[in-house]
């Protein structure tokens, strides 16, 4: 099957992490499947409902890691089965996916702002939206707060944190990966994003989370991951493990200067233990790593249901 232009730029974008972040890849691969799903006649047949499930499989496999990029395209089509399905249907599911995935990051700043204090130094690892949706919140509420973000080697992304606090005028300190431990007691509270959550708890998020959640575990200051619900990865409950996404070598050394023999290893996700998770802000509330099974119960419903949609 050949794809449409659109379908394969939005793959390549993802693929590329022009378009990166969690949550950001969900929602793009929900827009370009709502193109999709657009040009089709409004009763989809089996036939054209097999091509919308193609692209939305083509779509998944552009990053394997975050689960938030299969449950948004799975929540589209979760009804796929049945025997009639109507593009007008799926369109409004593609429309409320979209929705509630911004209302879920404002109700999830809202409730992580609670949790900063006047004063507090904050310190935050590679670029989550959800992260620093909270710390925007209580800067604008007129907190006085300061913000110590990595570097996250080695795509970078936390010169993008940088940037979007800097530019809201907040008290932005930049450091470099290796640099935690060392700044770890100027820290009140970590506040992180999440890629994948799993059924006991253990959150999969950029390289080094783990790390700085050891780190914050070590001096005792509070660890909160901030995540949708739809990061809850629903395979993990009948045993499957989170794929980590193993990068080109050439983001960690250029080739040009990469002695001949040398072997990189550039895994971009790690797995920080429940036990290292003080809690997790969700946009139902703060709950703790060891409910997520009850959550993921709550907001999927039956989870073989959601396998066998087949993405
Ligand atoms: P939000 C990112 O992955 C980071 O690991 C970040 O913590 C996570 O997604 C969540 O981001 P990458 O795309 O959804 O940079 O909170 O590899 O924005």
């Amino acid at each position: 099957m050949t794809f449409p232009d659109y379908v394969k730029s939005a793959y390549e974008d993802i693929k590329s992490m022009k378009i990166r972040g969690a949550g950001r890849i969900a929602i793009h691969a929900v827009k370009t499947l709502r193109m999709y799903i657009s040009e089709m006649p409004e009763k989809i047949n089996s036939e054209n409902m097999k091509k919308i499930i193609r692209v939305a499989k083509f779509l998944n496999s552009s990053r394997p890691t975050a689960i938030s990029l299969k449950n948004s395209l799975r929540f589209v089509l979760r009804y796929s089965y049945r025997e009639e399905n109507y593009s007008s249907d799926l369109l409004k599911r593609c429309d409320m996916f979209i929705e509630t995935a911004k209302t879920s990051l404002e109700k999830i700043g809202n409730i992580a702002e609670e949790r900063i204090k006047d004063g507090d130094t904050i310190l935050t690892h590679c670029n989550s939206n959800a992260a620093i949706s909270g710390i925007i919140k209580a800067h604008e509420k007129g907190k006085n707060i300061k913000v110590i973000n990595t570097e996250s080697r080695p795509a970078f992304q936390g010169r993008i944190t940088s940037r979007v606090l800097a530019e809201k005028g907040l008290d932005v300190t930049m450091i470099v990966d290796s640099a935690v431990r060392y700044h770890i007691p100027d820290v009140d509270i970590v506040m992180v994003g999440a890629d994948t959550i799993t059924s006991n708890g253990v959150v999969i998020n950029k390289i080094g989370t783990s790390q700085v959640a050891a780190f914050a575990h070590e001096a005792r200051r509070p660890f909160l991951v901030c995540a949708e619900t739809y990061k809850i990865s629903p395979e993990t409950l009948i045993g499957n493990l989170v794929s980590i996404e193993e990068r080109p070598s050439n983001e960690v050394i250029p080739d040009d200067i990469k002695p001949d023999g040398l072997k990189v290893s550039n895994p971009v996700f790690d797995a920080t233990p429940p036990e290292y998770i003080t809690g997790i802000v969700t946009e139902i509330g703060l709950i703790s790593p060891h409910s997520v099974y009850y959550v993921m119960k709550e907001k999927m419903g039956d989870i073989e249901d959601i396998l066998r949609i087949g993405i």
